[in-house]
């Protein structure tokens, strides 16, 4: 993550005026296209370039609303898909809704191996007929800002009983797509690629880890990290991985992308914890973009009650 020299502005003053025109003209589209039916006329505009992208978003109506979800305010549309961390297209956070359009997001299999019973290749057609819930989570980006997110997905635990981990799987790992002909940020070193994550096996069974497929309703943008993408809402934002192809069930804690890129800011564990400071600012407060005063963050990022109890007799300090 970069080093934040000045409070981050709100997206509404850094979004650039065309995204809005174009969210306009793309809700009008959708509405006249009617749930099913494509969502856009032929050379209509999307948010940011999302033009290339409207073959691939579509509404998803059979999401039941998740008694897990927080019913604080969600964000506004437009900052949610136009102020993201997707290095692969950048490090701006306009970068990803400018450059993500151009990918390439049918066909997409996600592979699973490792120590289960049961490796596959799924295909996110596949994946797409898992029981979808609407969860709203907040998400706690490492740079001190937040948001809150209607996802539409699944527990990824769902698909790791399908796969039967054995007795010797005790981490899970994650990797993105490497594809730098369509991921313009992979032709440069700002991270090692591809982008790993990992969790530990109970973390990744935890009810409230999440594969999200779509977003406010509808499938993913690439932006957010379409077609498949982890989210983790306890867990500082980066751990949330986009665009998996990859899921591996491991006996030893797996290698991460920021963990690589700079280990003594970015641990395994990551968890949201407001008394550990980030060596080069505080994580006690936060600021909910679209919001201008600062909140407190909070421990877990307020999901204690249901986590905390994984973490029990762990040096969180340590463990940061
Ligand atoms: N592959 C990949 N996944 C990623 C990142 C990334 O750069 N590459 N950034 C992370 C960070 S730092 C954050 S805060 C969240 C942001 O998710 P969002 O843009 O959907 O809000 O994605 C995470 N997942
Ligand atoms: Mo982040």
């Amino acid at each position: 993550m970069l080093i934040r020299t000045r409070p981050e502005l709100p997206s509404s003053e850094i979004t650039p005026e065309s995204v809005y025109v174009n969210r306009r003209t793309f809700m009008r589209a959708a509405i006249a296209a009617g749930a099913g039916a494509a969502l856009t006329a032929p050379g209509t505009a999307l948010v940011g370039d999302a033009s290339a992208q409207a073959g691939n978003v579509w509404p998803i109506a059979n999401a039941t609303k998740s008694p897990l979800s927080t019913n604080e305010k969600v964000n506004a549309f437009e900052d949610i898909t136009g102020y993201n961390n997707f290095y692969e297209f950048g490090t701006d956070k306009s970068d990803p809704a400018r450059y993500a359009g151009k990918l390439t997001v049918r066909p997409w299999t996600t592979k699973i191996d490792g120590h289960v019973a049961k490796p596959g290749a799924y295909q996110i057609e596949d994946l797409l007929k898992f029981p979808l819930e609407e969860r709203v989570y907040r998400l706690r980006c490492v740079e001190a800002w937040s948001m809150v997110i209607p996802w539409i997905g699944f527990p990824l635990g769902d698909l790791l009983k399908k796969v039967e981990p054995t007795s010797k799987a005790k981490y899970v790992a994650f990797e993105t797509l490497r594809r730098p002909g369509e991921m313009p940020g992979q032709r440069q070193a700002a991270l090692e690629w591809p982008y790993v994550e990992g969790l530990r096996l109970d973390e990744a069974m935890h009810p409230l880890t999440i594969l999200a497929v779509g977003l406010y309703g509808k499938t993913l943008l690439t932006q957010n990290g379409a077609p498949l993408r982890l989210v983790v809402p306890w867990k500082y934002g980066f751990k949330s991985i986009k665009s998996i192809v990859r899921i591996s069930l491991v006996e030893k804690q797996p290698a991460t992308s920021w963990n690589i890129a700079n280990s003594s800011e970015y641990g395994f564990y990551s968890n949201v914890n407001p008394t550990v400071d980030h060596p080069r600012w505080t994580q006690s407060r936060e600021r909910r973009i679209g919001e201008f005063a600062r909140r407190p963050t909070l421990m877990f990022n307020g999901y204690g009650d249901q986590v905390a109890s994984l973490y029990t007799g762990l040096d969180l300090k340590k463990n940061y």
